[in-house]
């Protein structure tokens, strides 16, 4: 089949594969690769998937899950899946906006106040209109996005209590223009790194902040690299479950089914497995040593629009996806 001769393509790097192989080689190999240490919930609930489509398809695909940035960092990943070379990626919202621009419309800045209001929104009509983009460069996005989370920020000096805070602060983002654009906006001095970079720029202080929800500041072990976190649930992040477009066509009806039930099930239980970490987390980095506050968000959304930051996006996602937005939130600008 088309995706065997996919797999020999030179950018696989099967020694480094997380799961064991099989003696007999699948008739589809699907190749995954994200971003994210084996034990964080994504990789977990994908090995799960993994084996549920290994036995459903009676052996016939296997998804090979290669995690940790162990293929590159998200922009050779983002590049991997779209020539065919990776099957599934799992980039951010923010990092798949460098090619669909439509896609951060869930990380604008304050924008939602809970889960409900998330999941409502993206299992929804502005989810369907992100998807609809997201098929436009000829990626196949499954139904459920899976989550990262409400986003926080941590220092290696002192806490964030305020947007007073942020000025001149070197803080690393994803590789993302909202996000730039955001901490500009809030007066601090962001710096796009890939996630593969971050604790090494935190440890020989390249940067001395940076922002993540607290399962990755968990597993990627920040709290060792860093003093504070500011609870500012700045944005809310989610990982989009995406595949190669030929790779996808390529797989007979019954196996699509197959694969996608398997992804679309372990995506809902991955979240539930973040909101239950998010829950029990801030005692455990505590007892790390990293200090916890609570900044109230309205110094930092008045900031935002004094410096015109919802006005400019507004304009730049164009009114329908930021009405089908305000339509989940209320209104922001
Ligand atoms: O790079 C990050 O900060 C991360 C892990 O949250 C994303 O994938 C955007």
């Amino acid at each position: 089949a088309a995706l065997r001769g996919l797999a020999a393509a030179p950018l696989a790097v099967p020694l480094l594969a997380a799961a064991p192989r099989p003696a007999r080689a699948a008739e589809f190999e699907l190749k995954y690769g994200n971003n994210l240490p084996m034990t964080h919930p994504l990789n977990t609930r994908a090995s799960q998937a993994a084996e549920r489509i290994a036995r459903e398809s009676r052996g016939r695909v296997e998804m090979r899950i290669f995690p940790n940035n162990q293929l590159g960092g998200d922009t050779d990943m983002l590049s991997q899946v779209r020539n065919g070379a990776l099957t599934f990626f799992t980039p951010s919202a923010l990092v798949i906006a460098t090619l669909v621009p439509a896609a951060a419309i869930n990380a604008v800045g304050f924008a939602f106040a809970d889960y409900d209001q998330v999941w409502k929104a993206m299992d929804g009509k502005l989810g369907a209109h992100v998807r609809a983009a997201i098929s436009r460069v000829n990626l196949f996005a499954f139904e459920k996005m899976w989550d990262n989370g409400f986003r926080q920020m941590t220092t290696s000096g002192r806490p964030i209590e305020t947007a007073r805070d942020m000025d001149g602060l070197k803080i690393r983002v994803p590789v993302s223009p909202l996000s730039i654009a955001m901490f500009k906006a809030l007066g601090a001095a962001p710096a796009s790194l890939q996630f593969s970079e971050v604790y090494s720029s935190l440890q020989t202080r390249i940067v001395d902040a940076q922002e993540n929800p607290l399962p990755i500041i968990q597993v990627a072990k920040l709290y060792e690299v860093q003093k504070s976190c500011a609870l500012s649930n700045h944005i809310w992040d989610g990982y989009w479950f995406i595949a190669n477009g030929r790779a996808w066509r390529g797989l007979p009806a019954d196996l699509q089914k197959i694969v996608s039930d398997a992804i679309n099930d372990a995506g809902m239980q991955q979240r539930e497995d973040i909101k239950t970490l998010n829950a029990s987390l801030q005692t455990d980095l505590e007892s790390k040593g990293l200090r916890f506050n609570s900044p109230a968000p309205d110094s930092f959304r008045a900031k935002l629009r004094e410096a015109g930051f919802y006005a400019e996006w507004k304009g730049r996602f164009g009114d329908e996806a930021w009405g089908l937005l305000e339509e989940a939130v209320g209104r922001l600008a």
